[in-house]
């Protein structure tokens, strides 16, 4: 046999994963090379797939785990060992923590090493650091696993409640052959990776009963109602109860903000008064006072509200985490509001409508919210606020209901999901449960991959420096996105100052009247400084329009914001001044 037939016959450890991962549907690497992945992320660009290179792994991570919110498929972050995999991590845990299906698949080096603390290059024991922050871990030692590990590893992310997934691949088998037949049949197209999960019908019949003697009942939908693609199922659950509605800030846009029956500016008042709440792929986690308490009209901040609880969740594990849940529905999204839906169409015009009294009383409180944040919006105060400057966003978004919105920072996040109406579903992606700080261009740029849709990120200008690199990155791959920092000159605000005088500015303070749209520049793309809502305006359509990497550096009064947003109560209070 000669040399080159020789190579034609065998497969390596390389072509065995990217044949794996195309053969399951996955065609985009997110990650950054070196040893010992470099020679796979070429072989992944020759073979076909589309490999984004990041500046820093925690984006490449934070992109995949996007991907693989906005797709259904696990989305793919691929880093070099010890710190290239701790640089990932961050993205792997908050993809489990957020419900994204993911894969970290990160190269190690040699487990007989590692195993006798040799010192090898970049020695750790990824795999066992890596299993506490994620759904599963797998490490594959033969390349004829290789099918097997990505197999195991699709099914943990996507089936059941997604999540983050560990796939470790110690650098000899990148480079181990086997005959080439003999490989190919060792991969494994995986069948049904997210099974549906059918609601058992008395757990039906429970929640309908619960949810017919409600006068007060109210919706809330949540970022694993936007995941579950059953939009249409959720909207017809919604428009034929008449049930009011909150989606939380991931779920904006699965039914248009602007639709009569949300409830989002009567927040406050719908749940304390709500005597019958339905979960839909949410969690009562800290995002919604775990159920209890003020927000909820109990009258301490531990104390129940009196509210019953319907709660729709793939997780059987998940009622009862707060406050006991009355009717637990476990499934698919899809399938069980389906299934309420059944129950609901069977019982006719007997099904009943929510009290006129609730429904009224809410679309009271909504029409004087409505009409008090116009006004506020309507101002033109110089330099520009939160609000004038959000203003025109809502303009743009309104203009463009397809394109993607990216959102972190405290104030530059509550403002804007406050304030910026969405229109359709799985548009909006931010900070997520965590309130993370850093999701900004790694969600950038797997948003505008994914979608091939515009993205404009809104950005506080301490946020945006957490993954400010990459706008090199969305320069290089001409990615149509257009990126507002909110500069405040600082974390939260930028008036801070030392009190004892000292030559160091406030640990909030950042420098001041810096010019973010000058990196932007440095690479290429449009930079622009604008200081009034018209220039922003001006820039954000012709960044629509051009799909030009462009970053806007909106200019916002330094004493606008409040310390941590909204959820400034959470700083820990001392006694002491
Ligand atoms: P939010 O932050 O928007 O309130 P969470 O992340 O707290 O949402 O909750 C999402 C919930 O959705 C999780 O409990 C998760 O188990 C659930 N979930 C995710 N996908 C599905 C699905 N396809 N079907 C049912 N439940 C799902
Ligand atoms: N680090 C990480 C990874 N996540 C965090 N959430 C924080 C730190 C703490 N933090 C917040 O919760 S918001 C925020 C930080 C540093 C930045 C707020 O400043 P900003 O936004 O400039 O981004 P505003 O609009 O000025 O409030």
């Amino acid at each position: 046999m000669t040399t080159e037939t020789q190579a034609q016959a065998l497969s390596d450890g390389a072509d065995l994963l990217i044949d794996a991962l195309k053969l399951n549907g996955i065609t985009n690497f997110y990650g950054l090379p070196g040893i010992p992945i470099t020679d796979l992320t070429r072989r992944a660009q020759a073979a076909g797939m589309r490999m984004i290179s990041f500046r820093h792994e925690q984006n490449a991570g934070n992109a995949a785990a996007i991907a693989g919110f906005l797709t259904q498929k696990p989305g793919i972050c691929l880093t070099v060992s010890a710190p290239g995999f701790l640089n990932g991590l961050t993205a792997l845990a908050n993809a489990t923590t957020n419900c994204f299906p993911m894969i970290l698949v990160s190269g190690s080096s040699e487990r007989e090493v590692v195993d006798l603390q040799q010192g090898d290059y970049e020695e750790m024991d990824q795999l066992a650091i890596a299993k506490p922050l994620c759904k599963a871990a797998f490490r594959v030692l033969h390349a004829e696993d290789i099918g097997v590990g990505v197999a195991r590893a699709i099914r943990a992310a996507v089936s059941g409640r997604p999540g983050g997934v560990y796939l470790d691949l110690p650098a000899k088998v990148f480079a181990q052959t086997m005959d080439a037949e003999t490989g190919r049949k060792s991969l494994i197209k995986v069948v049904d990776p997210a099974p549906r999960q059918i609601p058992a019908p008395d757990a039906v019949q429970r929640a309908l009963q619960l949810l017919a003697g409600a006068k007060r009942p109210l919706i809330i939908l949540g970022k694993g109602a936007a995941y579950a693609q059953a939009d249409t199922e959720i909207r017809t659950l919604i428009e034929k109860t008449k049930i009011p509605y909150l989606p939380m800030s991931m779920a904006k846009g699965l039914l248009p903000d602007t639709h009569e029956q949300s409830a989002a500016a009567a927040r406050s008042y719908v749940l304390p008064e709500a005597d019958v709440v339905v979960m839909i792929g949410a969690r009562l986690n800290w995002l919604l006072s775990h159920g209890k308490g003020k927000t909820w009209g109990g009258k301490d901040a531990k104390a129940w509200g009196g509210q019953k609880f319907i709660q729709i969740d793939i997780s059987p594990q998940e009622a009862d985490s707060n406050v006991p849940i009355d009717a637990p529905v476990v499934g698919d999204i899809g399938s069980c509001v389906s299934a309420l839906l059944n129950g609901i169409s069977a019982a006719g015009s007997g099904w009943p409508q929510p009290s006129a009294d609730w429904l009224g009383a809410i679309a009271d409180r909504k029409s004087k919210n409505i009409a008090k944040m116009a006004e506020t919006l309507a101002k033109n105060p110089v330099p520009m606020n939160f609000h004038s400057a959000l203003n025109v966003v809502r303009d743009i978004i309104k203009a463009n209901p397809d394109a993607m919105l990216v959102n972190e920072g405290a104030n530059a996040l509550d403002f804007t999901r406050s304030i910026v109406d969405m229109y359709k579903p799985r548009k909006r992606i931010d900070v997520g449960t965590w309130g993370v700080m850093g999701i900004g261009m790694g969600f950038a740029v797997a948003a505008a991959v994914e979608t091939g849709l515009p993205v404009i990120a809104v950005e506080g200008d301490s946020a945006f420096g957490f993954s400010g690199m990459e706008v090199e990155t969305i320069c290089r791959y001409n990615l149509p996105v257009c990126i507002v920092v909110f500069n405040n000159n600082g974390v939260y605000k930028g008036t801070d100052v030392n009190p004892t005088g000292g030559p160091d500015v406030a640990p909030t303070v950042f420098v001041k009247g810096a010019r973010y749209d000058k990196l932007m520049e440095a690479f290429g793309g449009v930079g622009v400084h604008a200081t009034t809502p018209a220039e922003l305006r001006k820039a954000m359509e012709e960044a629509v329009r051009s799909r030009k990497p462009t970053l806007i550096n909106a200019v916002i009064d330094e004493t606008a914001g409040t310390e941590s947003g909204r959820i400034t109560s959470l700083n820990p209070k001392s006694a002491k001044k």
